[in-house]
This record gives C-alpha cells, structure tokens and sequence, in this order.
C-alpha cells in the first residue's frame, strides 16, 4: 500500500487527487485498472520531493544502540530463486546468494516501540507538524498531523478509488492508531503501524540492528521452500485452516473474519514458517532497506544485492518509495494479492497506515 501523503487532503484539485489517490491500490492490484491508467496520465499533478515533516533528522541525532538478537533467528546463508513470474515487476526469477543474518522472529509490537519512544523522545512523521509551504492549496487549519486508515465501506464499491476505504485521519500515529482518543493499550503485542520509512530505520538503528535487504526478506519468507505459491505452500487453506492474517470475504465491504482477525492480529497468532518466523506473510506489511524500481531484478546483483542505488516507480514518478513486503491482513485473491511468495510492495517513504510494520535484521558480529 502506498499513499503520497498529500493525497489526503481533498482541498487539492479533484484531478491530482484522483491521480495521487489512484496510486494508493497499485501495489495490491496485479491488473492494470483504470484508476492506474488515470494514475499514469495524472501524473505530473503529483508534486515533486518529499513533504519537509519527513525531512527532520531526529534519527540522525541517534546513538546506535547494542544489539541484542534475543528474539531474533539465525538465518544461514545460501542460494535461492527470487521472484515471481507471476508480477511484472518480480520478474526475471533469478537466483541469489545471501550470507546469514538475524532477522526478528516478528513483526516490532507496539510494546517494543513504545521502548524505543521512551528512550529517545523520538516523533514519529505521522505526528510531526505539515509545513504549510509544502501544501499550498491546503488551508493552515487541516494540515494537522495524522496518518491513513482504512475504513471498511457500507456497501460493494468499484474497486479503482481507494479514497473510498482509506481516510487521511488526523491524530492518527503509532500510539493512536484509529486517531485522537484511540490508544495501543491492551494491544502491547500488536505489530506497531503507522510508521513510515524513517521511523522504521529509526527504530532499527537504536536496537543496534537495520531494516532487511528485499533478498534478505524473501529469502527468510520463503523458509527454505522453493517457488511455493504461497510462503507457506502450494495450498491456500493447508488442512482447510487459515495460515496468515489475511482477508476473506468482499473487498473492502464485507470482511467474513474467517481467520478470526478484522485487523491487526497479535503477532505469533499464525503458525511460524520452516525457519521459525511469523507473519512473513500477512498480518501487516514490512517495510524494507532497497529503494523501489519495477525493473530493479533486471539489473540486480547475484550475490547479497542491495537493490537499485534511487527510486523510480513510473505510477507516481515524483515519490520516493521503498520496498515493502508480504502484504496485510487487507489482501485477499479479491483485491490484493501481493501477499504471495516472490511478490512485491512499495511505499512512499513518508507515509505510514494502520496495516504497515516492519521487523529488522542483524549482522553477525
Ligand atoms: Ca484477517
Ligand atoms: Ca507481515
């Protein structure tokens, strides 16, 4: 999922909002739709650079912290196929070496970020304030801080305007995901949300760890299994059982709550991969390190590669936008399929929602 952050405020022009808020579905929606073709044409509404509330560099003034790789798995190296041919951008499948790394056996809950924000004092970007120099048409009084959430519609929708199921929420961050009077209490083992790029790597860097490469993330999903559908298997439903937090039932109408979870599900409630690691798939989508190119497998190193050296996503060419990985508990075979194995996501690096995380990795040292 990914949203450019102005996208929200529908004081912008009905034809750059349709075009910026048209983008947000692209990742979870393998067909090309209409809303991507009015994306595409649309595209020079989008405004170039990134908001300067994402600009701050709280994260700089950070002290790296001491790695602690309780909680994490040791994860050997070795060779794999990446990719899928399924995504055009996933595409060629080829084959990578990857030396062993730790990798969080979760997704970061809201207990594990809460610890962060009590050392450090940091500010999220959904709660630092918009400069009003960056959103000119935008009256001072909205630009309020706050982040996306969804929101399920009353009825069955077209599916090419995600402004019907996602709302700009003001007050909406890490520790108020639904918004103002919202609170994480009692969901201390929720995998935190509304957290952009930066405060991913924010987070990793004061735990002494880092945000995975995208070869490092398939390759711990894929648990040791090969061209799989599925990070899990060949079977949607193994043993008629749900095996990742995803959705059932009508996008975005109807959630049938098959496998017990509307939202968010406390991480660990789905049966770990061959490697010991939950939620790879589903649950909420994880940001990564490698800045995003469609074409970025066509020139991509063999051996621990890195990704492209800038960001390029020709839906929405003025955003910076990063890796993000295994989809949420808002895919389903209806919608959004970017859950299955080797396929990919992307994010806007500013903008968070309420079914974006992340988990990090280490080196040996
Ligand atoms: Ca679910
Ligand atoms: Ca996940």
């Amino acid at each position: 999922m990914q949203f450019h952050s102005k996208s929200f405020f529908p004081q912008l022009k009905l034809t750059c909002l349709l075009a910026l808020t048209a983008a947000i579905g692209i990742s979870c929606d393998t067909k090309k739709t209409a809303a991507e073709k009015t994306a595409d044409s649309l595209a020079h509404c989008i405004a170039e650079g990134i908001p300067s509330r994402a600009s701050a560099i709280q994260n700089a003034s950070l002290v790296a912290g001491k790695t602690d790789t309780t909680g994490m798995v040791w994860i050997h190296g070795g060779e794999f196929l990446m990719g899928s041919d399924e995504f055009p951008d996933s595409r060629p499948v080829h084959e990578v070496t990857i030396n062993g790394f730790y990798i969080d056996a979760h997704e970061v809950t809201n207990a594990q970020f809460a610890k962060f924000v009590a050392a450090t004092n940091y500010k999220t970007v959904a709660e630092r304030p918009l400069n009003p120099a960056d959103y000119p048409d935008v009256p001072a009084d909205k630009l309020v801080p706050g982040s996306a959430v969804f929101t399920p519609t009353p009825t069955q929708v077209s599916l090419n305007n995600p402004l019907q199921w996602w709302s700009y929420v003001p007050g909406a961050n890490w520790a108020q995901p639904e918004g103002k009077g919202s609170s994480i209490k009692g969901r201390e083992n929720y995998p935190v949300v509304h957290v952009s790029h930066e405060d991913a790597a924010a987070y990793a860097k004061w735990a002494g760890k880092r945000l995975p490469t995208e070869a490092e993330w398939e390759y711990a999903a894929r648990g040791g299994k090969n061209e799989q559908k599925y990070y899990w298997g060949n079977e949607l439903k193994p043993g008629k059982k749900w095996v990742a937090n995803i959705y059932q039932g009508h996008f975005p109408d109807k959630n049938t709550n098959e496998d017990g979870y509307i939202g968010a599900a406390p991480v660990k409630s789905f049966p770990a991969n061959g490697y010991g690691l939950y939620d790879m798939d589903g649950n909420v989508w994880e940001w990564c390190e490698d800045f995003y190119r469609p074409d970025a497998y066509q020139k991509s190193s063999a051996k621990n590669p890195q990704g492209p050296s800038d960001s390029y996503d020709p839906d929405e060419p003025g955003a910076v936008k990063r890796v993000q990985r295994g989809g949420s508990f808002l895919c389903s075979d209806d919608y959004c399929i970017r859950y299955k194995a080797g396929s990919r996501g992307k994010g806007e690096v500013t903008s968070g929602s309420n079914n974006l995380g992340f988990r990090c990795v280490a080196d040996r040292k």
